[in-house]
Parts: structure tokens; sequence; C-alpha cells
């Protein structure tokens, strides 16, 4: 069975959401990245990034195991393994793997930017605030221009492309975006959203969500010393 080491934040819900769709039995080993267990040598042996997600999948390809980190790889991965959810059309095949590409480098990082600077850093920059969220912005007329062209990132079917980008829109309020301004990225987020296997994926270690505030152990965590020391 597929293990999938994660946690609930947006890149581990594009596995879990990947896993429910395919219908690809999986166990979930909770990495606590608050709590350091992304630094344990049991997850750094299978992603020296030490970043959630990651995968072990014992029946990888030939039937020998591979572990996987990077959830643009394991989604692609796991889409080759079930025969699903990747366009088999060569063009379209591209243009799934383009829009991927797109949220791994872009729409990722940047949001992922903007958050820090808006809400973690421990003093408020206005130019890093308004430079992200001016990305921010730019990303969403990106994917409104395609999504005012076809139904899904890839075309015609919905896939991987979709999948990945759909956790980074969730809460647009928390990044200043109102989807009425966006019509197409609101009508394709609204059928993404309402897919049961979608709704099972987002639920999967939300049990273990942080409320409120992040504490000073887990600041220091994700942002102070650790994450620096070399390894
Ligand atoms: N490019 C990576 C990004 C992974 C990533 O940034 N994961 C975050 C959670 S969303 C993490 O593990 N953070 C832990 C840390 O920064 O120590 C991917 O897509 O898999």
């Amino acid at each position: 069975m597929i293990e999938a080491w994660s946690w609930p934040t947006p890149n581990g819900h594009k596995v879990h959401i990947a896993l429910e769709e395919l219908d690809l039995p999986y166990k979930v080993i909770p990495v606590n990245i608050s709590a350091g267990d992304q630094f344990k040598p049991e997850f750094l042996a299978i992603n020296p990034n030490h970043r959630i997600p990651a995968i072990v999948d014992p029946d990888g390809p030939g039937g020998k195991k591979i572990t996987l980190f990077e959830s643009g790889a394991i989604l692609i991965y796991l889409a080759e393994k079930a025969g699903r959810l990747i366009p088999r059309d060569p063009h379209a095949r591209y243009t799934c793997l383009q829009w991927l590409m797109f949220q791994m480098g872009g729409v990722g990082p940047m949001f992922g930017q903007y958050g820090h600077f808006a809400n973690y850093a421990p003093e408020k920059i206005p130019y890093a605030i308004e430079r992200y969220q001016n990305e921010v912005i730019r990303l969403h007329r990106v994917l409104e221009k395609r999504l005012s062209q076809a139904e899904w990132l890839a075309g015609d079917e919905y896939s991987i492309a979709d999948i990945i980008t759909y956790p980074w829109l969730r809460n647009p309020h928390r990044r200043n975006i109102d989807f009425n301004d966006f019509p197409n990225v609101k009508r394709w987020f609204e059928a993404i959203d309402a897919r049961p296997a979608v709704r099972r994926g987002c639920a999967v270690l939300t049990e273990n969500q942080g409320q409120g505030p992040i504490t000073n152990a887990a600041r220091e965590m994700l942002f102070g010393k650790t994450q620096f020391t070399a390894r």
C-alpha cells in the first residue's frame, strides 16, 4: 500500500486528493511540520529537502519500491500508475504538464511567500507584502484567462493540473482575493470543490490543523535556525 507522508497543508492536500480521485489504497503517515517531524532521520531518508509531501510505494515501477518527494513528481507518478487524470493525447498531456509546472513554480511559491510576509514575518515589510500581493493577483489573472478559454487547465479533461492548483486557491479572502473578480476561476474552483473525492482528500489529517496564531515553538521550527542547520 502507498504510504503518504504528509500534513494538512495545500501541498499535502494535493496528494490526498489525487489518491482519493484515483482510488489508490493508501495509508497516511503524519509528519507534524510544526513539531519538527520533517527533520527526523526516517523522513530525511525519504526527502532530504525536509518538506511534505513524500510517498513510498512498495509496488513501484517494475514491482520495485519507489520513494518520491515534490508534489508535482508525486502527482505525475500517481496519475501514470493509475492510468487516469493525465491526458493520453500528447498535446493535451504536455499542456497538462505545463500548467502543473506553472503551479509548482508560480502559484505555490508566490502564494506561500505572500502568506509568509503578510501573516508570519516578525516585522511587516510593505515592499514584500505588496510584491507578493501583486504576484497573487497577476497569477489569478493568468488562470482566469486560461479558464476563459478552456473548461479545465489541461483543456477538455479534469486532470492533475487542476488537482495540484486547487488547494492553493482555497480561502481566497486570506490573500485579499474576491472570486467575483475572476468568474472563470470561480466556476472552475466550485466545480472541483464539489467533487466527493476532493471533499474526502481535504478532510485528511484536518483534525491536526492548528487553530489560532502560530506558537513560538512552531515559528522556530518552520522559520528559525533549525531550517538552516546543515544536514
Ligand atoms: N515544492 C514542494 C513544496 C513542499 C512544501 O513547501 N511543504 C511545506 C508544507 S506546505 C513543508 O513541508 N514545510 C515544512 C518546513 O518548511 O519545514 C512540493 O510541492 O512538494
